[in-house]
């Protein structure tokens, strides 16, 4: 299915709510008091989030990451709920129990964020599980970095996934860096796609600042796994503009390399297609941020006019087993 002009808009329209939700994020970050726990933010991959969710089905499922708010935003969490949580407060989407980096958000399917890098391989594969034993009708994704392909959990999860046929397509965002680590000191394969031979399914490298080629392979990826052919590995090729949490002040990324992937940013590389095809106006894509800054705002405002939790609901919904 070749991705339609309203799709592009669609994912033109998240990436730009995802960029302004995260700009807002790095700048309320700053301030004492504000946010509590490490602000991880995924500036520059916002395309990955936005191809990939524009074409899932609301019954298919993602686990995500420590970088979470694009895909989460993407997958159509409401901004307000993800605001207030990040805020940690009684109105977030886990009542202000996760805070920025474990949130899930259930009504959307996206129901973990783990941020035990790797940990959400082996419980996507067993969702997938689920998913095929019941017969259903849906895929599961699993967003994790480059790094988390060095975790045993990696190999265990995709080698079942593999065996199993199950219905998983793992999203490597290959951001380039793990932590303060680059790509080449910490793996020792030029392509991560090329790993998936070893586990009997297919590997695809995309441009991961290309959200419309990212929809693409989904969608291949999707029809695969719904036909009962088994998982595939995409690597979503991009790059990391912030450091690993806003504290990083990314002395080991060199200053010329930021500079040059941020002339490939996902969003102005999207807006000019579509402007060159005569299917967006500058007036329409101004309009598209203007309406994202007024979403942010709103949300902004909501988390901070919100109550905090009580601490007696502090145990509410822990389960002990
Ligand atoms: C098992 C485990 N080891 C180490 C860490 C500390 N840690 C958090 S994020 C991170 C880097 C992960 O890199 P990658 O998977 O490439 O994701 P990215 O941060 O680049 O999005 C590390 C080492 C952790 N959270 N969990």
């Amino acid at each position: 299915m070749p991705i339609s002009t309203r799709m592009k808009l669609d994912m033109l329209r998240t990436m730009v709510l995802a960029r302004q939700f995260e700009d807002s994020l790095t700048l309320l970050c700053r301030e004492p008091g504000k946010i509590a726990g490490m602000m991880i933010l995924a500036t520059g991959q916002e395309a990955v989030g936005a191809g990939v969710c524009a074409v899932l089905n609301a019954d298919d499922v993602i686990i995500t990451n420590h970088r979470s708010h694009h895909h989460l935003l993407a997958r159509g969490a409401d901004p307000k709920a993800l605001m207030a949580e990040i805020f940690g407060r009684r109105t977030g989407c886990n009542k202000g129990k996760s805070g920025t980096l474990h949130l899930a958000v259930p009504e959307v399917n996206a129901l973990c964020t783990t941020t035990v890098v790797g940990a959400g391989l082996p419980i996507a594969a067993g969702l997938g599980f689920a998913q095929q034993y019941e017969s259903r009708d849906a895929v599961t994704v699993c967003f994790f970095g480059d790094g988390s392909t060095g975790e045993g959990s990696f190999h265990e999860s995709l080698n079942l996934a593999g065996l199993w046929r199950l219905p998983v397509i793992f999203v490597c965002e290959n951001n380039r860096y793990a932590g303060a680590q680059s790509y080449a000191e910490h793996t020792p394969v030029a392509s991560l796609a090329a790993r998936a031979s070893a586990y009997g399914m297919p590997g695809e490298s995309v441009d991961g600042n290309d959200a419309p080629a990212i929809a693409e392979a989904t969608l291949r990826a999707r029809e695969r796994a719904l036909a009962g052919e088994g998982p595939t590995l995409i690597e979503c090729m991009t790059y990391r503009w912030h450091g690993h949490g806003e504290a990083d002040r990314q002395r080991y990324q060199p200053a010329d390399e930021i500079a040059a992937w941020k002339k490939k940013c996902p969003i102005e590389r999207l807006a000019k297609a579509l402007r060159e095809a005569g299917e967006l106006t500058d007036a329409e894509l101004a309009g598209l941020w203007a309406e994202a800054a007024a979403i942010v705002a709103d949300a902004v405002r909501y988390a901070e006019e919100s109550p905090w939790p009580a601490p007696e609901e502090a145990l509410d919904d822990v389960w002990v087993v």
